[in-house]
């Protein structure tokens, strides 16, 4: 039963995320003079993954819609409800740009770059978490499956199951958890594990991200683990009873929506425009790629290294190979994330002063974000996709350019620390940290016969297709609604 405070929603499916699947922009003034809003769906891979889901079960949506300071009703958008969260600008900054972004993103990407810890954006995040916990707790009906994502919302299973033990709660991380020593650091290690631990299923991307989990509550609440189940005190902290519920920790590892990736790839006109790249970029014997957005995880200074070096070394010729990256613009206002731009374009600048010739560019930097079609187009122009991650929950990047290679051509080269890694064993795998390993890694590429090439695309994609995106939701909600079902001592075939 919900507690009696708590009001009672009508959604059976609720989704929380930081980000809603929609963003907010101003339309056209009504005749009254008043701004009218026009909301536009952002196509993400959550989106694609959940929307059948979400319509035919009347789902809701709960998360901010990309605007600070403002109020929204809630509203119906291609079929989902969606339930506006409000953030003001300096919660955005403390809870968001803060607590989510520049303490635990670099915390749980092994301390990268170093975290900083500061009281007022944990008080923060408290704040904001209780209230998409409140928002979530009010638009789900009595006994409702509720789904919450991310980093940024770690004490809302928590929150829920206090106000409304009646749910079932299922939280999914994207990024990687750390390991203990370094998890350790985080002053507010414990209430982090207390919240998450109000879920019944807690999903990660590896195995051994749960792994981590796991262990890292023995050593701060000591709850005995047996595989992917934890026994949690059902009164933490007083526990006389002895009554416990059963938590499972467990790695899903995310995917795409593969049959629409490969199906724009087949599309004639996308086509075109993957051969109008390379001509565009005097016809380079090889085109490598890399795209990401502009973050210190995704190893892209480690790339422009190694690819110096190979030229430097005259391993690779600027006449025969381009490597475009596509560096999107990410969290522009955090101060780590503006100098690694200052860093990444002035090793970019040098490499191309050093080595570019007048007809021939090293490589071709674009710091914007691109239409999906243009990155498949990208994609499929591609000889060689360059995955140099120093740490990544999965790394969705990697499985696009498997999907869309329906030619069966085109290399990967992946780093071992993105979680992709666990599956797409039949990518070239380096450690981008031993920068020599990773110029072996890059040059076997560009030179890796025909055969080879075809032989090891098949396996990767077909690795793609049998783990695609539904099949990914599928699982969790699986565990999830079949966890509870065991709880509530219903029998399971
Ligand atoms: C987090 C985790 C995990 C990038 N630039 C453009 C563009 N993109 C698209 C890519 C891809 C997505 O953004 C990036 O996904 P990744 O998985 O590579 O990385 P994160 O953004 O860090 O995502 C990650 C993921 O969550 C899911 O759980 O895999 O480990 O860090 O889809 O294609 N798309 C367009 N234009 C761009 O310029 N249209």
């Amino acid at each position: 039963t919900a507690s009696a405070e708590s009001p009672v929603g009508t959604f059976s499916l609720v989704v929380v995320s930081n980000r809603l699947p929609v963003d907010h922009e101003d339309g056209p003034e009504a005749p009254d003079g008043t701004a009218t809003d026009v909301w536009r769906t952002s196509p993400g891979g959550l989106v694609t993954a959940l929307e059948p889901l979400m319509r035919s079960s009347g789902g809701a949506w709960v998360g901010w819609p990309g605007v600070a300071d403002r109020s929204f009703e809630p509203f119906t958008n291609d079929g989902i409800n969606i339930v506006p969260v409000r953030l003001s600008a300096e919660e955005l900054e403390e809870y968001y740009e803060g607590f989510s972004n520049d303490t635990l993103w670099p915390l749980y990407h092994d301390v990268i770059a170093a975290p900083a810890f500061h009281r007022e954006t944990w008080e923060a995040y408290v704040t904001v978490n209780k209230r998409f916990a409140a928002a979530a707790a009010a638009s789900a009906a009595l006994g409702a499956t509720v789904w919450v994502h991310d980093y940024q919302l770690q004490l809302v299973p928590r929150m829920l199951r206090e106000a409304r033990p009646d749910l079932v709660i299922g939280f999914f991380n994207h990024i990687p958890f750390p390991p203990y020593g370094i998890y350790a650091q985080l002053p507010w290690r414990k209430q982090i594990l207390h919240g998450l631990l109000g879920a019944d299923v807690i999903g990660f991307q590896r195995l051994a991200d749960a792994g981590n989990f796991s262990r890292a509550v023995r050593r701060l609440y000591g709850y005995p683990t047996r595989g992917v189940v934890i026994d949690v005190p059902t009164s933490e902290g007083q526990g006389r009873s002895g009554a416990t519920r059963r938590v499972i920790a467990k790695h899903f590892p995310i995917s795409i929506d593969a049959v629409a990736y490969e199906e724009m790839a087949r599309r004639p006109e996308i086509q075109a425009r993957a051969r109008q790249i390379r001509e565009d970029l005097g016809n380079p014997k090889t085109l490598m790629l890399g795209v990401d957005r502009l973050d210190y995880t995704k190893g892209i200074g480690h790339r422009i290294k190694a690819f110096g070096e190979l030229l430097a070394d005259k391993r690779l010729n600027v006449e025969d190979v381009t490597l475009v990256q596509v560096a999107s613009p990410s969290r522009e206002r955090v101060e780590t994330y503006k100098a690694l731009r200052d860093e990444i374009e002035l090793a970019v600048g040098r490499l191309n002063g050093d080595f570019s010739t007048i007809s021939h560019t090293a490589i071709s930097y674009h710091h914007h974000g691109y239409p999906r079609e243009e990155m498949v187009a990208l994609y499929l122009a591609a000889d060689v996709m360059l995955v140099t991650a120093l740490r990544d929950g999965m790394n969705l990047v990697a499985k696009e350019y498997v999907a869309v290679r329906f030619d069966g051509d085109g290399v990967l080269v992946l780093s071992e620390f993105a979680g992709a890694a666990d599956e797409l064993k039949q990518a070239i795998l380096i450690n981008p940290h031993d920068i020599e390993g990773t110029k072996d890694a890059i040059e076997r590429a560009v030179v890796m016969p025909k055969r080879e090439r075809t032989r090891r695309m098949r396996a990767l994609r077909k690795k793609v297709f049998d783990n695609d995106v539904a099949a990914w939701s599928a699982s969790f909600l699986r565990t999830l609604t079949g966890g509870a079902a065991v709880q509530a001592g219903i029998p399971q075939s």
